[in-house]
């Protein structure tokens, strides 16, 4: 399978970010591309080359212009103020504030578009951002055009955010606009698999109300686990939407079995589905040594997940997520997609 990666990655580099009420190093950091990279040119799993530009538009189909502006332009306004350190939001209106007005403060605006506090902005953050868009709409697009499946290898990952928000460490989400290149190149059903150990929100908010896309997510259950405020089963989807979104959090500390039996679940609904495409939100968060969830993958369950997704035979599209176990991401990452090679 082919890989779309870009260095650009690499400008994306917080420092920090607030945990527990400290200043934490960051969990998502350069480290882990290079890993997976290496793992999966030491597999010879297939060619890697460099993301082709598809523009804004394929972005603007699922992000707000005012959000992409802001994103574009919150690095330069900083460094013009003076600012050098990693931005950091410590303000958030909640329910009754206004948001049809932009602050002119900066870090309102941070607040405005994000939701949580582990997410700081760099310099490169943009850059990055808009090179993992490119990595997964050049995945999707030789996908589309014949290739069995195609592994976007990008950071910072996406899942957590959507139309006008950031959080997560999810800037732009990049599963969700390959799965819009989909159905804005003619496919009526497309559905959206993520098994990042934590639940997909972002990508829950932007589909919500869309029967076209069938949104899954298998997660820890947000009672104990991040993002906390989205991520229950009776989220099923609203409107023309409603029956087309499925959530299975599992307790933190979950055995494997049932992990497979939720990814079971999410299988028989995407055939149900008439899903004529499959774009997959790979986190390895879910694996046991990983140092902020609390799943039990491991090498060969990463391999059985990719054997199963195979087994659907649908033109598939990995975009690659969360895994903070730098070490060992790589290996992974490799297990899944040389489990679906077969
Ligand atoms: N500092 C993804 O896996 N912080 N995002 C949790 C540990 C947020 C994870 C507490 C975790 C976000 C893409
Ligand atoms: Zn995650």
């Amino acid at each position: 399978m082919r890989c779309f990666h870009s260095p650009l990655h690499r400008g994306h580099a917080g420092t920090h970010e607030i945990y527990r009420g400290e200043l934490v190093p960051c969990f998502e950091k350069p480290e882990r591309a290079d890993f997976v990279l290496q793992a999966f040119q030491r597999a010879g799993l297939g060619e890697v080359s460099a993301p082709e530009d598809h523009g804004l538009a394929p972005i603007e189909r699922i992000h707000a212009p005012r959000y992409l502006a802001f994103l574009a332009r919150v690095w330069d306004a900083w460094a013009a103020q003076g600012g050098t350190r990693d931005l950091l939001p410590a303000v958030w209106p909640t329910r009754g504030f206004r948001d049809d007005i932009e602050p002119d403060n900066l870090v309102a605006q941070l607040g405005l578009y994000s939701f949580d506090s582990g997410s700081p902005i760099t310099a490169g953050t943009w850059t990055a951002a808009l090179a993992g868009a490119h990595c997964a709409l050049t995945a999707q697009a030789a996908v589309a055009q014949g290739a069995r499946a195609a592994f976007s290898l990008a950071r910072p990952p996406g899942h957590h955010a959507g139309t006008d928000f950031y959080g997560g460490y999810c800037f732009l989400n990049h599963a969700a606009i390959a799965a819009q290149a989909f159905v804005d190149g003619g496919a009526a059903r497309v559905a959206l698999l993520d098994v990042d150990y934590h639940h997909g929100n972002g990508t829950q908010q932007i589909f919500y109300q869309r029967s076209d896309v069938l949104f899954q997510s298998i997660h820890g259950d947000p009672r104990t686990e991040y993002p906390f405020y989205l991520g229950h089963a009776d989220e099923t989807g609203a409107g023309t939407g409603l029956g087309f979104n499925a959530n299975y959090p599992l307790p933190a500390g979950s055995d494997n079995t049932r992990w497979f039996e939720a990814l079971e679940a999410a299988c028989r609904r995407i055939v149900a589905h008439g899903a004529e495409a499959l774009v997959v939100s790979l986190g390895v968060d879910t694996f046991e040594g990983d140092p902020i969830s609390r799943f039990h993958l491991r090498t060969p369950e990463f391999k059985r997940l990719g054997a199963r997704l195979a087994a659907l035979g649908l033109p598939t599209v990995f975009v690659l997520e969360g895994g903070y176990a730098v070490a060992e991401i790589g290996d992974n990452v490799v297990s899944v997609l040389a489990g679906f090679e077969g």
